[in-house]
């Protein structure tokens, strides 16, 4: 896929990010749009998953533990073809499977998360396994910087090292808020880079919405034989909609009327000049 198609596909992610929000009348949107490029990138460029793959043990797998931010999740999955996306329209809907955090009821979901800080305990057992198995697929999470002072991301942090899970890659979607406030001012992880490197990691930042720099980092993994990778993705919360980002009001939130318009408009018009 050339990088414009892929940046067609994070415009209109976004777009159906909002509506099934706006449908289902609750969502995480400001972290949802933090996230989506990272997900267009891994699902359409690095991921060996599909829909006809994915009860495969040699299948790559990707669990999102900030798994708040589902509503991204499902519009990736909907558009790989893991379920109809007509489905999405029942979202957080009475006995929809669709709810607002993942579950395995759903084609393409890992694992249930929500409760934040068990991805990646959870990506550290699913790698050990590879290896103990002799099998090659990768292992992804997705960490909120909000997530990370979780006391089981450190010891999972610590175990990957040990056990030198060069099989294994988080993504931290550091977008510096989180549900009350700054990350630095509820509990700083900073410098992110420089704990998890003493952990026995190897670290590298990207832009996380340079759709071209995320497959070039993606493409170089494991970033060195014996140690697992982390990938800090710089992102705005709420990006692409100018009145969502950066504002804490929006972590959750769902768009009015005029405010769902304007958000669809200014998208539109990210369409329109996209090169
Ligand atoms: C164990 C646990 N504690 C608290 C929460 C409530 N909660 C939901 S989202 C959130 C903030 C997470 O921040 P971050 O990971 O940075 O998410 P983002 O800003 O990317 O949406 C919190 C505290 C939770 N889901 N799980």
């Amino acid at each position: 896929m050339t990088t414009k198609e892929l940046k067609e596909k994070s415009v209109q992610y976004r777009k159906k990010i909002l509506k099934y929000i706006v449908g289902a009348n609750a969502g995480h949107t400001g972290g949802s749009l933090s996230c989506i490029d990272i997900l267009n990138v891994l699902y359409n460029h690095v991921l060996n998953v599909t829909p006809h793959n994915f009860s495969s043990p040699d299948r790559d797998r990707y669990v999102q533990s900030k798994g708040h931010s589902v509503e991204a999740l499902y519009v990736v999955l909907a558009d790989k073809g893991f379920f109809p996306e007509d489905d999405l329209n029942t979202l957080c809907k009475y006995q929809s499977h669709y709810i607002g955090h993942p579950t395995r009821k759903i084609k393409g979901i890992e694992q249930n998360t929500g409760a934040l800080g068990h991805g990646l305990s959870i990506c550290v057992g699913t790698a050990l396994a590879a290896k103990m198995d002799d099998k090659s697929y990768k292992v992804f999470t997705l960490l909120g910087d909000g997530e990370l002072p979780e006391g089981s991301n450190w010891e999972a942090a610590l175990t990957a090292a040990h056990y030198k899970l060069d099989n294994l890659c988080a993504i931290l979607d550091k977008n510096s808020l989180q549900i009350t406030g700054t990350t630095a001012d509820v509990c700083n992880t900073d410098p992110v880079d420089r704990k998890f490197e003493s952990f026995g990691w190897v670290v590298k930042e990207v832009d996380g919405h340079d759709l071209d720099a995320m497959k070039e980092i993606f493409e170089s993994l494991p970033f060195e034989p014996g140690k697992p990778s982390l990938v800090i993705a710089n992102t705005i919360k709420g990006k692409g909609v100018s009145f969502m980002e950066n504002n804490i009001k929006w972590h959750h939130g769902v768009p009015d009327k005029d405010q769902y318009a304007t958000a669809i408009e200014e998208l539109e018009n990210a369409l329109e000049t996209l090169q």
